[in-house]
């Protein structure tokens, strides 16, 4: 049996939550807002637009239409520089074995990220290849826990939602993957991921044996 499975991007597949912290501190800075790294575990999976928002609530901040936009930009610009030094190098453990026993195993491979900038991240750490389909920030309308992103993955590659397995880091995204009613595997922390059908601390701990048995189970 055919499967699809869809990955996260950022914090299953890389860690760019790092850039991204350290390109949103030093934007509320400039504002003389206050920026700690919870704040930022909030932000994970959150799109570009809700964590600006989020940013200025939490500084009890209101700004026109216009700064808000050039904010996005100044942040992108600075996420991007950091971007612009990634290599294969920063590929989170074991997630090459896995999309290689996946694509041997002549499975579907797709992503599914709220980031606008996945396929520059993923052609930084020569991923690219690696996946049939791509959806992200720039084709979805709506944001994780919306199942947009999911279902829209398995519309491009054909396969029923029933027959998708996703891999998330955060609770966002979790429960995207469930309401979409695919199989959600959590990388991270048991307790904040509880809500997923697995949870793993990261891809090392998961075996082929693992994978092969998501694939053969057969969904009536
Ligand atoms: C990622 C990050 C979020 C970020 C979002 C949008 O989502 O987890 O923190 O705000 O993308 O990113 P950008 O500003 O690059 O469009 P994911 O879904 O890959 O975890
Ligand atoms: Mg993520």
């Amino acid at each position: 049996m055919k499967k699809a499975f869809i990955f996260d991007l950022d914090g299953v597949i890389v860690d760019t939550a790092k850039y991204h912290f350290l390109a949103w501190q030093k934007l509320a800075h400039s504002l003389g807002i206050s920026f700690s790294e919870e704040q930022n575990e909030q932000l994970k999976g959150v799109s570009r637009v809700q964590s600006l928002e989020k940013i200025l609530e939490w500084g009890n901040k209101t700004i026109s239409e216009e700064r808000f936009s050039r904010l996005m930009s100044e942040k992108n610009e600075e996420y991007l520089s950091y971007i612009a030094k990634m290599d294969a190098g920063e590929i989170l453990p074991d997630v090459p074995r896995i999309l290689e026993h996946l694509i041997l195993e002549n499975q579907a491979i797709a992503l599914g990220s709220a980031s606008k900038n996945a396929r520059a991240i993923l052609e930084k750490v020569q991923l690219y290849d690696k996946f049939n389909t791509i959806v992200d920030g720039t084709n979805v309308s709506k944001a994780k826990p919306d199942p947009e992103v999911f279902l829209l993955g398995a519309k491009a590659l054909g396969i029923s939602p029933e027959n998708c397995i996703v891999f998330e880091d955060s609770v966002a995204g979790i429960k995207a993957a469930n309401i979409a009613n695919m199989i959600s595997i959590g990388i991270g922390n048991q307790e904040v991921l509880h809500e997923a059908d697995y949870v793993f601390n990261d891809f090392t701990e998961i075996k082929e044996e693992f994978i092969n048995q998501l694939v053969a189970t057969k969904i009536v």
